[in-house]
């Protein structure tokens, strides 16, 4: 069941843009799966490392940043701090989240061109680009507008047009003009440096050859991009704001962002060793996450950033001197939509955390966003569903009955795990317990391969198991004519919530170190908790008093949450 192929696990994340807010289409794309994913992990004792950080260059940033009056690194400072700030409150456990505008990462990305280059690896072209005179620098396909040659009608962007939906090069505008002051552009030559990924394309296909247990969505594009063959990627770009090119003559020029902010990975993982301290921290204790074979590397994102994680950035690591591992998986989820419309960060239609978060526990929020995993297709969250998934599940299935379980012990039993033998146990006794281990592999399982939705299938069963078989055992009526038996009853139910805490807590991890404290437990949950989870809980033990897990979500609170949607979509 577990891979024992590999010794350790580096998860990363999609590096967020640190343009805006973080929304929940993020977080359930590229940010919880991973969370859970290295939870569990931990949970099991594994010897794991969760990086992420944000992605800070690129036009985007500098267009936000002179709207709003700031430089880019004022924005991306301060948007660094709210989304790592968020994420911290939704219980996301990276190890590490750097920034892209970091020195770390201008030296990390600027060694591994500079390693690539002196290979000879790059090839350079010359290209006409629009250049602006009144701004004195070339311009990024966002930055053009022009008339359409398609469908004739003017506002088409650099890239598309909205109008017609044709995909344009900048070159193909009519009358292009710079967005920002509407001045005419002239086109300039200029010379870059391009990855040839056809290179590297035999090794991508033996890459993705050996690994048939990847995602169909996956496989499917990459078989796609190698029928029609990888052509050269352009890694350079004419902008300020960027990591600069570190050769001579390249003033003006720096790394195009999408071969940068992979690299970022790695510099977050260097900035984590040097932020290491103890008898055995070592700066270059990156390497071993990076270029040790025993290392497993899965790469957690969005399906719109398959390319860059499944060919160019696997392309670049094959590319460089030094032996670096492959990613093992790239496991990309579909998108999540809202109230059953895509979510439209321009029009605001969207739920964005830190809001969220200033009203809601982040639990209930992981919980539905993990149900409703846009695991094999997109998804739908609607704030209905999102109180349903809360006061039907959380509430009435788990919380309920560890809240059953507890209040019993503390009402009859002084709050003491009652004695308790194997020789007395019943067959009901044994049934549950039988049924919540089956559960229990089953969602083991399910980890393992990345399948959350079906890991909290078997966890809501065992669920159940444990209402049903508090309800048939009875130990309410026992109490009154065997209270061996109400004991044996009680105990049964505390080994099922044990387990039950281990396959929730990836999930809901803030209500389940609450519980695990009132177990009593000895191992850190975070520390390889499975072990004592899955173990007994010895007689006698005290445990803590109980306290509602997830509190019920009333219609007063969520019906304003679709009123404002409702609203936005009327506009
Ligand atoms: N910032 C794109 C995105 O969020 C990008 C990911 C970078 S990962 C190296 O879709
Ligand atoms: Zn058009």
């Amino acid at each position: 069941m577990s891979d024992r192929k590999f010794q350790r696990t580096l998860i990363t994340s999609a590096l967020p843009y640190a343009n805006g807010e973080i929304h929940l289409g993020h977080l359930a794309g590229a940010y919880l799966p991973a969370d859970i994913y290295a939870r569990y992990l931990r949970l099991r004792g594994r010897e794991v490392l969760y990086i992420c950080g944000s992605d800070e260059y690129g036009v985007p940033i500098t267009l936000t940043a002179e709207k709003l009056g700031i430089s880019p690194k004022e924005l991306v400072d301060r948007n660094h701090a709210s989304i790592k700030d968020s994420f911290a409150r939704f219980g996301m456990s990276f190890d590490n989240f750097s920034q892209t505008s970091r020195d770390i990462h201008t030296e990390t990305s600027q060694a591994f061109f500079k390693d690539l280059f002196d290979q000879g690896v790059f090839v350079q072209k010359t290209t006409d680009q629009f250049y602006s005179p009144s701004q004195q620098r070339f311009l990024a396909d966002r930055y053009i507008e022009g008339t359409c040659p398609k469908c004739h009608k003017e506002g088409a962007r650099g890239d598309q047009c909205e109008a017609c939906g044709s995909s344009l090069d900048p070159t193909e505008l009519l009358e292009p003009r710079n967005v920002q002051d509407n001045s005419p552009l002239e086109l300039r030559q200029t010379t870059h440096w391009f990855l040839p990924l056809g290179d590297f394309q035999d090794r991508l296909v033996a890459m993705m050859d050996a690994h048939p247990e990847w995602k169909d969505n996956v496989l499917q594009y990459c078989r796609g991009w190698f029928q029609d063959g990888l052509s050269d990627r352009a890694v350079t770009r004419d902008l300020n704001w960027g990591v600069p090119v570190p050769l001579p003559d390249h003033e003006g020029k720096v790394f195009y962002v999408w071969f940068e902010a992979p690299i970022g990975y790695i510099s977050s993982t260097r900035e984590w060793a040097a932020a290491q301290t103890g008898p055995d921290s070592d700066p270059e204790a990156w390497r071993q996450w990076w270029q040790d074979p025993g290392t497993k590397l899965v790469h957690f994102i969005g399906k719109d950033n398959v390319f860059f994680h499944a060919v160019m950035f696997p392309a670049m690591l094959m590319a460089h001197s030094e032996d670096y591992v492959l990613p093992d998986n790239v496991p990309a989820n579909e998108f999540l939509n809202l109230e059953g419309q895509k979510l439209s960060t321009s029009r605001g239609f969207a739920v964005w955390l830190p809001e969220f978060l200033d009203q809601f526990e982040p639990d209930p929020l992981r919980y539905t966003l993990a149900r409703n995993a846009p695991e094999t297709r997109d998804m739908n969250f609607t704030w209905e569903g999102f109180q349903a998934r809360n006061n039907n599940e959380l509430g009435n299935n788990f919380g309920n009955f560890i809240n059953r379980v507890f209040t019993f012990i503390h009402k009859y039993f002084e709050g003491v795990v009652p004695q308790w033998s194997p020789e007395v146990m019943t067959d009901l006794d044994k049934q549950a317990l039988a049924d919540v281990e089956a559960d229990l592999a089953a969602w083991a399982g399910h980890m393992e391969r990345f399948e959350v939705k079906a890991a909290l299938e078997s966890c809501f069963h065992a669920g159940q198991v444990g209402n049903r078989y508090f309800d048939e055992a009875a130990p309410f009526k026992t109490r009154k004519t065997d209270m061996d038996r109400c004991g044996h009853s009680l105990v049964v139910s505390i080994q099922i919530i044990a387990k039950l805490v281990v396959m929730l807590s990836p999930v809901v991890p803030f209500a389940m170190e609450k519980v695990w404290d009132w177990l009593g437990m000895q191992t850190d949950l975070w520390h390889g908790g499975w072990d004592e989870g899955i173990d007994r809980i010895p007689a006698g033990r005290t445990l803590g008093k109980p306290e509602i897990l997830f509190p019920r979500l009333d219609d007063e609170i969520i019906q304003p949450q679709i009123e404002r949607l409702n609203k936005l979509l009327e506009e």
